[in-house]
């Protein structure tokens, strides 16, 4: 391995010079964010907003500054273990005492844009991600495992979450796959481009929310609302993923970075 000194001034001077590329992963974050919509018999969460404090004026003459008010899980946010029932009692499963050499991670990113493209439904089954690792290797150990599916390409909140009759109707994972993510792969979590790691009719699924309840359940994490997949190699990137050190935290909007090879 090569002087671990070395490498830090190497990823410093290659983020100057470009040889380091850095992508935001990240949505913007404001009223108009779309924000997750439960069936009715749930509590909901509050979009975010923006309350000034002052401006430049009688209130603050010479600064300017803002409240903020939004859920945990808005916009581009990370699901910690403990946001699900079936991980609450790991311990450091909370956003303030996750340890923190888990927030950084190689990336493996699955393009099945096409497939989502002639059915919104789409559920990523475990055999597309063995023919993902037939030409691009092993998912190592401790990786985010991030679904390109170009979904965050929907434009609007209605396209978005493309809410019909019957619930939303937006991608996911099949139930089968996420037993063998966290146990066959133990991948640190999931990323996905829609507004929540499950599937859009993962209400009606059995179990309910299987991606919660199994990568929760797991103690892994997950990353909701990500936007540039697109702008990713399918290996090779580094993803940053630190939520706010909320204590007690379920979940917390932050910004996603990956690191490429420019
Ligand atoms: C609560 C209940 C169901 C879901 C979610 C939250 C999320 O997607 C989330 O943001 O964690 S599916
Ligand atoms: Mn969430």
């Amino acid at each position: 391995m090569a002087d671990r000194s070395a490498v830090l001034a190497a990823l410093a001077a290659g983020i100057l010079d470009g040889g380091i590329k850095v992508i935001d992963l990240t949505v913007p974050l404001e009223p108009a964010t779309p924000t997750i919509q439960l069936p009715p018999q749930f509590a909901p969460s509050k979009p975010f907003s923006l309350e000034e404090i002052s401006r430049y004026d009688d209130r603050g003459p010479a600064w300017y500054w803002n409240n903020i008010a939004c859920g945990e899980h808005t916009g581009t946010h990370f699901d910690a273990p403990i946001h699900w029932v079936t991980g609450k009692d790991y311990p450091d499963n909370a956003t303030h005492n996750i340890p923190v050499q888990k927030l950084i991670g190689p990336a493996c990113v699955i393009d099945v844009s096409d497939r989502v493209r002639e059915n919104v439904d789409y559920l990523v089954t475990t055999d597309v991600i063995e023919a993902w690792e037939a030409k691009h290797g092993r998912i190592p150990k401790s990786a985010w495992l991030l679904i390109r599916t170009d979904w965050s390409k929907r434009a609007g909140a209605e396209k978005f979450l493309n809410i019909k009759e019957d619930g939303p109707h937006t991608p996911g994972f099949h139930p089968d796959t996420l037993p063998f993510l966290t146990q066959q792969r133990d991948i640190l979590g999931v990323g996905v481009e829609t507004v929540g790691t499950d599937a859009g009719q993962a209400a009606t699924f059995n179990p309910m929310f299987p991606c919660h309840t199994m990568m929760h359940g797991a103690n892994r994490f997950g990353l909701a609302s990500l936007m540039n997949l697109d702008q990713l190699p399918p290996t090779g990137a580094i993803v940053i993923a630190p939520p706010l050190k909320i204590v007690n935290g379920s979940g917390s909007p932050l910004r996603v970075l990956a690191l490429i090879p420019g």
